[in-house]
């Protein structure tokens, strides 16, 4: 018996270039519409300074809306990757493996496409789970992995624009007439990989989109589960701080006539109600009503002038959003509250007692917890 070493050989059309087109055009309209909002989500999060006195308070739900869809984009591109990769996945057989340098650099382009799409899709489906089982920070990696990826999609989709433009229409030309051990058919893949789409997004975008929240399943998040019936991400005890933190509690205000007010003098200000979400860039987000003394009549106090941003500090000792700063856009917007209850009661320890910040359209990591002091910057 003779041994052969030959590479396998593929012949059903589910591996062709037309199934492949047809996913790939699905996909890119995901990962573009993930990325969009993605570098959105980014720049309201962390803006550079000139930027920061410029972004927008409204549509109050702005970044809701915007990074609920960067979460289901994200999760719906997960089913699209995988069967997309499961269409392309003989090309790794190719033989010979390199042809010239155009196919080595075409192969290694691809290279960097697929772990770049792998890496954004998995890390942050970790993050809406809050799992960081890595030793990099999350944000600046993610953010820049992202035009990795944004680049190589753009150079495959110009290196292969002869096949799309040839495959895109629903009558291309030739060859799809193929015997029918062919296996199932391409309208059945298709439909399969929609289904799928429509299942994870079904199952969890109701963490965000509140109508659907019946269905939601598999999202980590439920919008009703959790103390005053919103979710909390990180607890007071997660934060180190405790019911004996709180007693002596001032609101310490920094700025060209400082002041320092107790809960009792806060609370005998003029309070506002407004109705604001919290939307966490981890993906759940929810509308709660909030009460407490307005941002811009604390800063008026003051003696700010009316372009002045704000820094904002939280009693919690470490942890990444223990500071915040808030350009003035947002520290001007009569709907920016200092909240001192939420959905008519007193704010709980984890919801942020004695104080916490509400503003309209910002990233729920920017709505500072436990305030003890604010500085007019
Ligand atoms: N001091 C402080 N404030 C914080 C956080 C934090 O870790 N520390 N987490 C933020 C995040 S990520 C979110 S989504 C909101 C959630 O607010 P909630 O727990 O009241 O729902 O609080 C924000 N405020
Ligand atoms: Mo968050």
């Amino acid at each position: 018996m003779k041994l052969r070493l030959a590479p396998p050989s593929f012949s059903g059309r589910l591996h062709d270039a037309r199934t492949a087109t047809a996913i790939g055009r699905r996909l890119a309209v995901a990962v573009a519409v993930c990325f969009l909002t993605g570098v959105l989500s980014h720049y309201l999060q962390r803006p550079p300074g000139w930027l920061a006195g410029e972004l927008p308070s409204r549509p109050v739900w702005g970044y809701r809306l915007t990074q609920g869809i960067h979460v289901a984009s994200g999760i719906a591109a997960i089913p699209l990757l995988l069967a997309k990769l499961w269409t392309v996945y003989p090309r790794l057989f190719v033989w010979p493996p390199v042809r010239s340098v155009r196919h080595a650099l075409e192969r290694l382009s691809v290279a960097v496409l697929v772990a770049a799409a792998l890496f954004q899709l998995f890390s942050g489906l970790l993050n809406t789970v809050q799992w960081y089982p890595w030793p990099f920070s999350f944000v600046p990696v993610h953010f820049a992995v992202a035009w990795l990826l944004v680049g190589a999609l753009l150079l495959h989709i110009a290196v292969k624009a002869p096949q799309i433009r040839a495959h895109w229409t629903r009558k291309s030309p030739g060859t799809l007439e193929l015997p029918a051990e062919d296996g199932p058919d391409r309208r059945s893949l298709l439909l399969a990989v929609t289904a799928a789409v429509g299942a994870v997004t079904v199952t969890t975008v109701g963490q965000s989109f509140t109508p659907l929240k019946r269905f939601d399943l598999l999202a980590p998040r439920h919008p009703d589960h959790g103390p005053q019936g919103l979710p909390v991400n990180r607890t007071a005890a997660a934060a180190g701080v405790t019911a004996e933190s709180v007693p002596g509690w001032r609101l310490n205000v920094y700025g060209p006539t400082p002041y320092a007010l107790t809960l009792d003098e806060l609370r005998a200000l003029p309070q506002h109600e407004v109705t604001l979400p919290i939307a966490c860039v981890e993906g759940w987000s929810k509308s709660a009503q909030w009460t407490g003394v307005r941002v811009r009549d604390l800063l008026d106090r003051a003696g700010a002038r009316p372009g002045a941003g704000l820094r904002v500090v939280s009693l919690e000792r470490r942890g990444a959003y223990r500071v915040m700063d808030m350009g003035r856009t947002y520290a001007r917007d009569p709907l920016t509250l200092l909240a001192l209850r939420l959905n008519g009661e007193v704010l709980s320890l984890d919801h942020g007692f004695p104080a916490r910040i509400i503003a309209p359209n910002r990233p729920g990591v920017l709505q500072t917890k436990w305030v003890t002091r604010m500085e007019v910057l």
